[in-house]
């Protein structure tokens, strides 16, 4: 009995070896390969060639986001220069932009620029338009010195030192200009005696322009330049309503004593868009103590309440 008991373990031993043996090899995990989207880079750093460098939206090659249609690419330009460049539909000379060239600058050799092109409509956004609202191209390069508003307001002038934009670090441009008489006006953002501006079709080198109508004397014209996206906006302020308030540990958790602005003051870039801002000097140990600079964070909740 203790015999058969003992085959039979040996046979069932060796038939399970047998089937393991049979099974299937698990398959190794597929390597993630990068995909090409059909949207590519082209300039004169690579010869105006329209097919060969391609934008990723994999969230590979410095795209940030996978999948969010904004197609990205991290492109070494050999030479130190200011170049010109466009994002096309690979191959397709036909579907390019901007309509003028873009341009980028570069300061160091073999420096690693990040093109993007944001396929996204964005015309329907809440808040402020930013230009443009679609097929937007930009890149991380190193930025002009200054900016400077020009247009009929100012006899087109874009070395018009009235007219220069404040830079707010963070990439962010802003000019607020009065002026004197009501009416429809155009203009655009441009590097100071340039024309590499950023205008209603973004970042090109003679950049459409952007209209703006003021509906009363000597109003204020907001002209922001967020060089983070190369998106422009040039509108008069406004002034929004809302009851938010800035509460932290550095001024005692006071949920009362620390509104936020939405009219252009206080730090606030726009009025009326509703992104409410409080510029705060914070001190103590929110200082930056080492080099006595205190720290003074904008603070955007960026929605209007209830
Ligand atoms: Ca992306
Ligand atoms: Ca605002």
């Amino acid at each position: 009995m203790r015999k058969k008991l003992l085959t039979l373990l040996m046979t069932l031993a060796l038939l399970t070896s047998t089937l393991t043996s049979l099974a299937p090899f698990p398959a190794a995990p597929e390597p993630v390969r990068a995909a090409a989207s059909s949207w590519c880079l082209t300039g004169d750093f690579q010869g105006w060639d329209n097919a060969s460098t391609p934008l990723y939206d994999d969230g590979t090659h410095g795209d940030l986001v996978s999948g969010d249609s904004i197609y990205s690419l991290d492109y070494t330009i050999t030479t130190a220069a200011r170049n010109e460049w466009k994002i096309v539909k690979c191959g397709d000379w036909g579907t390019a932009y901007p309509a003028q060239n873009a341009w980028v600058n570069t300061d160091t050799a073999s420096q690693v620029v990040k093109f993007t092109f944001d396929a996204n409509d964005h015309s329907g956004d809440a808040g402020a338009t930013q230009l443009p609202t679609q097929n937007i191209v930009n890149a991380w390069d190193d930025l002009p010195t200054t900016f400077t508003a020009a247009g009929d307001f100012n006899g087109w002038n874009n070395a018009d030192p009235t007219t220069a934009l404040t830079a707010l670090g963070n990439g962010i441009y802003r000019l607020a200009y009065i002026i004197p008489a009501a009416g429809s006006y155009i203009g655009k953002v441009t590097t100071t005696s340039s024309w590499d501006a950023f205008g209603n079709d973004g970042r090109s080198k003679d950049a459409a322009n952007v209209s703006f109508t003021t509906t009363a004397a000597n109003e204020t014209v907001i002209f922001l330049l967020d060089a983070n996206t190369g998106r422009v906006t040039i509108t008069p302020n406004g002034s929004g309503t809302g009851s938010w308030c800035l509460a932290g540990d550095f001024q005692g958790w006071d949920n009362a004593s620390d509104p936020l602005y939405d009219d252009g003051s206080h730090g606030d870039l726009l009025g009326g868009d509703g992104v409410f801002t409080l510029d705060y000097a914070t001190s103590g140990r929110f200082s930056n103590a080492a080099a006595g600079v205190p720290l003074i964070p904008r603070i955007t909740p960026g929605s209007t309440p209830a």
